[in-house]
């Protein structure tokens, strides 16, 4: 359309270092009103943003023209969480301007430091997001991500005596060079209030209104000129929310209460990683994600194919990350039923054909259920309509399974007893036209556990698409010297956008000089984490769960320190240990507590020292994360078999050349398929088994008996050992290890030693390490996350590429 031709050539900035340079130095007099003299770090690094968004931002908009052109389908990712990692780095990358920025800066490495990781997110989930994203600007596809601008990220942690403590983290304090307001762009969100009926129809008159200002910020493809967006909206008080009369009064804080009400909803991210809270200000933040996020959408349609709402979900596909948006379902139904004045059963295909759902749980207590009570206060329309899609979905039930009620209260969207609740995951699948696991083992049990009877239903509804990882992020950036070496093994970059091709570093694990470089690179990578470069590094990095069983490290670790002050010699390990738990989940911070108990112990002992060293640096994130996957030797991905959805880390590891010690759990089942059984140190019991063995009578104490080393590292952590003598000090882990052992710890304790020591056996000859190690790089190209883009547009999108003009 002529309205998007910008008639001007776009590319008016140059890329000679003169170009770069005096636009570095016209961003610090114009942006930031400073001299190069009195530029502050904060200042340059501010400069130097804008200079490098600049680029970005041209292709942004040839972008655009481009999609204005094609009008293509579109995908909306909508996601409660982003991590999204730090920017700059990825964004010189991405426009070609790395070496430009530390000619044309003065100290570059101070001035890179001041780039903070928006933490918009838990873990997994949201950097999932983000990889996503990278791969479908990559991929040259039309999507927008829509999210949440939190004020406070996930917490800061450090280590107090050991121990988890938070700090807020107001990640945008010095203010957000990469992001984009447009305060003129925003929603309204109704809350509250009550529905009536006028003419006939049903009208929600809300007793609260919230704004949505958006802001965006620029989603770069690799090695293309796509540009992409992800928005975000923060809350902002609706104009006239300040209470003049009881300011007048001299009530001053009553009379920014309800600014503050308002703006509280994108205030925090909740730190919750797989648990359900059911806080009502989590709900408020759900629909407002939503409710902006679909008028956004509806908008950007209307625009573009003048409101002809028979084409919408041809246009538009929309994928919902987890339940936490699926209020978009009730919603979109809500828009088109009772503002578009559409009949239901058309309404209904619109809706039903225009979202898709991931799980990435298997885990019963991270499946969100609302109190009917919170969602007929906050949202009574919605619940009328979820009350509405119910009673003909399980009418449709009935005259499948005629009489199997067992069956109908099951797959019912409520919940009876103990209270009524709404099943949001049950809402997911009724109102979506695709469900996916997120690994191959996630899927299938998905189907037969979870999800059952829906897949009993709706077979052809059930998708596999195995998550991803971006290698410019986590390889070509984290490990700088690591992807040289694979360039020039294999003549050119291009694995950088096609990642199968790594498939041609494979004769290369039986080249000596090669096999040189790649230790030696290793070993750089393990200096300048801070860790010993000769030891094995063996790493845990990983939000803190039971299921995730880092205490089975622990164990493991302890037994290594015992074994030594026996006075045996095992090959020298640093084992890091790395992660957050959720502020409330107090078995796991006790967990971390025991940890740097151990370590204090294990790293004070001189008589240790030349055998076992324990890191835990605080504070885990995409940043740090980018640090240890290059320097690490062996991955742990240790979860009780039928618990981890999928990992991604696991991933990340392995294509850094670390070799993998893990349960058929999750992606490292097709990890392993893919390296080869040779290359992965598999141990435990799997899925089937463990299940079994939770429904029987499970005894861990029987298993404390019967094994001296298990029985003698778990007294350990009984009798003060790392306590100063305090016996108390760990009680609690102890009694949940002996008394339930929730997740099968103790029983697949042996067979994780015995995995541990064929580890050392190999790691003891280098070369044939090396070789495992150069292979799990070679055979792990399946794990881009491009990969994933293309299944999911194969089997669920359908989206087809706009290239976007020079
Ligand atoms: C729920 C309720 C209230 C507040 C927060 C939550 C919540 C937030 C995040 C629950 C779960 C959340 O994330 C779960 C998660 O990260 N799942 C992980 O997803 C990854 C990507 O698919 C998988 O690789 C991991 O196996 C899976 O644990």
């Amino acid at each position: 359309s002529p309205r998007h031709d910008p008639g001007v050539d776009l590319r008016a900035l140059g890329n000679t270092p003169q170009d770069f340079a005096r636009d570095l130095l016209s961003n610090l007099y114009y942006e930031r009103g400073t001299t190069v003299e009195s530029a502050s770090a904060q200042d340059m690094y501010d400069s130097l943003a804008r200079t490098v968004r600049d680029r970005l931002a041209e292709r942004r908009a040839r972008t655009a023209a481009a999609h204005y052109q094609a009008n293509p389908r579109w995908l909306y990712y909508l996601s409660a969480e982003y991590m999204l990692g730090r920017q700059l780095e990825q964004n010189l990358l991405y426009t070609g301007t790395t070496d430009l920025a530390r000619e044309a800066v003065p100290d570059f490495d101070t001035t890179a430091a001041q780039d903070v990781e928006p933490g918009l997110g838990n873990g997994g989930l949201g950097r999932l997001a983000a990889c996503l994203l990278d791969s479908l600007a990559t991929m040259d596809l039309p999507a927008v991500g829509y999210g949440i601008r939190y004020d406070l990220g996930i917490f800061k942690q450090d280590l107090d005596a050991g121990g988890q403590v938070e700090r807020p983290d107001d990640w945008a304090f010095q203010g957000n060079p990469w992001e984009f307001p447009a305060p003129d762009d925003n929603q309204v969100v109704g809350f509250y209030g009550k529905v009536t009926s006028v003419d006939g129809r049903r009208e929600w008159e809300p007793a609260e209104t919230v704004l949505g200002e958006p802001s965006h910020m620029l989603v770069p493809g690799y090695g293309t000129d796509t540009v992409n967006i992800v928005r975000l909206w923060r809350a902002r008080a609706a104009q006239g929310s300040f209470d003049l009369t009881r300011f007048a009064h001299g009530q001053y804080a009553e009379a920014v209460a309800d600014v503050v009400r308002s703006e509280n909803i994108s205030k925090v991210l909740y730190p919750d990683d797989s648990t359900d809270l059911g806080r009502e200000l989590r709900l408020k933040q759900q629909y407002f994600l939503v409710s902006c996020s679909l008028r956004d959408i509806i908008r950007r349609f209307s625009f573009r194919n003048d409101g002809n709402w028979d084409e919408f979900a041809a246009k538009t596909t929309i994928q919902l990350n987890d339940t936490h948006p699926v209020l978009a379902i009730p919603e979109l139904m809500r828009l088109l039923v009772d503002e578009y004045e559409l009949d239901w059963d058309r309404a209904w295909r619109i809706t039903h054909d225009t979202f898709g759902y991931t799980c990435h749980t298997l885990l019963p207590e991270a499946l969100e259920t609302w109190p009917v009570a919170t969602i007929e206060n906050l949202l009574p329309r919605h619940l009328e309509i979820i009350y509405e899609i119910n009673a003909r979905f399980l009418a449709e039930v009935s005259e499948r399974f005629p009489g199997d009620v067992a069956r109908i209260q099951r797959m019912s969207l409520v919940q009876e007893e103990p209270e009524r609740r709404i099943r949001m995951a049950n809402l997911a699948v009724v109102g979506s036209r695709a469900v996916n696991g997120v690994a191959a083992l996630h899927s299938q049990l998905l189907a037969e556990t979870t999800l059952r009877d829906f897949a009993e239903l709706w077979p052809g509804r059930f998708h596999n698409v195995t998550n991803g990882v971006t290698p410019r992020r986590f390889v070509k950036i984290a490990n700088p010297a690591l992807s040289d070496l694979i360039s020039s093994a294999l003549g050119s970059d291009a694995w950088l956008r096609d990642l199968s091709l790594l498939q041609g570093l494979e004769p290369f694990a039986a080249d000596d000089a090669f096999r040189a470089r790649w230790r030696e690179i290793k070993r750089a990578n393990k200096l300048t984490l801070g860790v010993a470069p000769d030891f094995l590094t063996d790493v845990i990095v990983k939000r803190f769960h039971e299921y995730k069983r880092q205490l089975l490290k622990l164990l493991h670790t302890i037994t290594l320190y015992q074994r030594i002050r026996a006075g045996e010699t095992p090959a020298p390990r640093t084992v890091v240990f790395a992660g957050k738990a959720a502020p409330g989940y107090w078995a796991v911070k006790d967990v971390i507590r025991l940890i740097n108990a151990v370590a204090a112990t294990v790293n004070n002992d001189p008589a240790v020292a030349p055998y076992l060293k324990v890191f835990f640096p605080a504070n885990y994130n995409v940043t740090l994360g980018q640090r240890i996957y290059p320097a690490a030797d062996l991955s742990e991905q240790i979860s009780l078999a039928g618990k981890e959805a999928s990992g991604t880390g696991n991933m990340k590891l392995a294509l850094n050349g670390a070799v993998t010690i893990g349960t058929l759990d999750g992606a490292n089942v097709e990890i392993r398929d893919r390296v080869g059984a040779d290359n992965f140190f598999l141990f435990g019991l799997d899925a089937a088994e463990a299940a079994t063995l939770r429904s029987s009578d499970y005894r861990p104490r029987d298993y404390y008996e019967r094994d001296d080393e298990l029985r003698a590292a778990v007294d350990a952590i009984g009798d003060g050992t790392f306590a100063g003598g305090d016996r108390q000090a760990f009680g609690g882990v102890l009694a949940s290890l002996l008394d339930r052992d929730e997740y099968l710890t103790l029983a697949d304790f042996r067979s994780y030693l015995d995995a541990q020591a064929e580890v050392e056996k190999v790691w003891l000859d280098a070369e044939a390490w090396t070789a495992k190690s150069i292979l799990n790089t070679a055979r792990s190209g399946y794990f881009s996350s491009d990969r994933t883009i293309a299944d999911y547009t194969r089997t669920i999108w359908g989206l087809d590429p706009v290239r976007v003009n020079p």
